[in-house]
C-alpha cells in the first residue's frame, strides 16, 4: 500500500489518499473467518472517535455554553467530557449488535448493548484516559481493546468473555486528540496510523507500518511521585540521568500525565514509559484491561516490548475488570533496563 508520508501536503493524488475504513478492508484478508465483522466494528470503532474528537476540539467552549455538571444555554444539562465520550462510544458501537459484551473504564460492570445476540465479539475501552488533562487543552486519549467471545452463544456472553489475556487481543487501538487527531491500530498485522483531515471528515494514512526505536532517548515517569517509589525505581532514575555517552545517558524525561500521549510519542522516536508500583499502589494506577494491554498489543507488534517490570503484560492472567497493573512500556532496550532495576538485578 503507498504511503502519503513523503508528499507534501495538497500534492497528493487521490490513488495515494487511503482512508482508515479502505485500509481496515484490505487488513480483512487476514482474517477470512470474520466475514468482514471486524472491519465493520473497527470502523464503527473510528466513526465513535470522530465524535468523541467532535466534542474535545470545542472543549474550551464550555466555559461559553456552560460549565460541566451545570446547565448550558439550550437548557441542556453539560456533561463532563469523559462521560460525554463514554455515553457516544456505548451508543455508537453498541446499537449495531456487533459486539456481545462491552467493558468500559467509566462503568462498574460489563455493559451488554441491547442487541448483542449476533455480535462476537468483545469491547473494552478508556473513553477518554488523562483526566487531568482535559479541561486544560492539553492531549488526551481513547485507548481500546478488541476480543471474540469465548462461546458461541452471544446472548450468554458475560465478565469471563472480557476477562481473557491480552494475547488473544484481535485487534487494539487508540485515538490521540492533540494538536492533529490521529488513530493508531493493529489486528496483529503491523501497527498502522491515520491522521484525521478534517476538512473532509476522514482518518487518512500517515503512518504506515509503525516500528518503534530498539532505543531512544526519552523517559517518561512521575517523577513527584518519588518518594513513593522502591528503591529498584529509586536507583533507575538516578542511572537514567547519569552521563554515559555510551549508552546515551543522560535521558530527559518527557511526562504529559496522558498515557496515550506519552506512549504516542515514544512509540514515534524511541523511550519507555514507566508507572511502577507505589507505595501507595502496590499495582501502579493504570488499568490492564483499558490501558495497558491494548498498548502492549501495540507496542509489540510496532517492535517494542511491555511488562509489569517482571512479566509479560499479554500473558497476565486478568481477574477482574479495572485490574491495576504496573507498566514498563517502549522500545525493547529501554525497558530491558528499567526492568532489571525493578528486579534488582541491577
Ligand atoms: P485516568 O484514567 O484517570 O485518566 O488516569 C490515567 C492517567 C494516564 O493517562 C496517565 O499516564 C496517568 O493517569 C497519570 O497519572 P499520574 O498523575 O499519577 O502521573
Ligand atoms: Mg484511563
Amino acid at each position: 500500500m503507498e504511503s502519503l508520508i513523503n508528499n507534501p501536503p495538497g500534492t497528493e493524488s487521490m490513488s495515494q489518499l487511503i482512508t482508515i475504513e479502505r485500509h481496515i478492508l484490505e487488513q480483512q484478508k487476514y482474517f477470512p473467518e470474520a466475514h468482514g465483522e471486524l472491519t465493520e466494528l473497527l470502523n464503527d470503532v473510528a466513526f465513535a472517535a470522530k465524535l468523541v474528537r467532535r466534542e474535545v476540539v470545542r472543549a474550551g467552549l464550555v466555559d461559553i455554553l456552560g460549565f460541566a455538571g451545570s446547565t448550558n444555554v439550550q437548557g441542556e444539562e453539560v456533561k463532563k467530557l469523559d462521560l460525554f465520550a463514554n455515553e457516544k462510544i456505548i451508543n455508537a458501537i453498541g446499537q449495531h449488535g456487533r459486539f456481545a459484551v462491552m467493558g468500559s473504564e467509566e462503568n462498574e460492570g460489563i455493559i451488554i448493548p441491547p442487541k448483542n445476540d449476533s455480535g462476537s465479539y468483545v469491547l473494552l475501552f478508556d473513553p477518554l484516559d488523562g483526566s487531568s488533562n482535559i479541561d486544560v487543552n492539553v492531549s488526551v486519549g481513547t485507548i481500546f481493546s478488541i476480543y471474540r467471545i469465548k462461546g458461541d452463544d452471544p446472548s450468554k456472553a458475560s465478565i469471563s468473555d472480557c476477562l481473557q489475556h491480552g494475547y488473544e487481543q484481535v485487534a487494539a487501538g487508540y485515538v490521540i486528540y492533540g494538536s492533529s487527531v490521529v488513530m493508531v491500530y493493529t489486528t496483529g498485522h503491523g501497527v498502522h496510523g491515520f491522521t484525521y483531515d478534517p476538512t473532509i471528515g476522514e482518518f487518512l494514512l500517515s503512518h504506515e507500518n509503525i516500528v518503534t526505536p530498539k532505543s531512544g532517548k526519552y523517559y517518561s515517569i512521575n517523577e513527584g511521585s518519588y518518594e513513593q517509589f522502591n528503591e529498584g525505581t529509586k536507583k533507575y532514575l538516578d542511572y537514567i540521568k547519569k552521563e554515559d555517552p555510551a549508552t546515551g545517558r543522560p535521558y530527559s524525561t518527557r511526562y504529559i500525565g496522558s498515557l496515550v500521549a506519552d506512549f504516542h510519542r515514544n512509540l514515534l522516536v524511541g523511550g519507555v514509559f514507566i508507572y511502577p508500583p507505589t507505595s501507595k499502589h502496590a499495582n501502579g494506577k493504570l488499568r490492564l484491561m483499558y490501558e495497558a494491554n491494548p498498548l502492549a498489543f501495540i507496542c509489540e507488534q510496532a517492535g517494542g516490548r511491555a511488562t509489569n517490570g517482571r512479566e509479560r503484560i499479554l500473558d497476565i492472567q486478568p481477574t477482574e475488570l479495572h485490574q491495576r497493573t504496573p507498566l514498563y512500556i517502549g522500545s525493547t532496550d529501554d525497558v530491558i533496563v528499567a526492568e532489571e532495576f525493578e528486579q534488582g538485578i541491577r
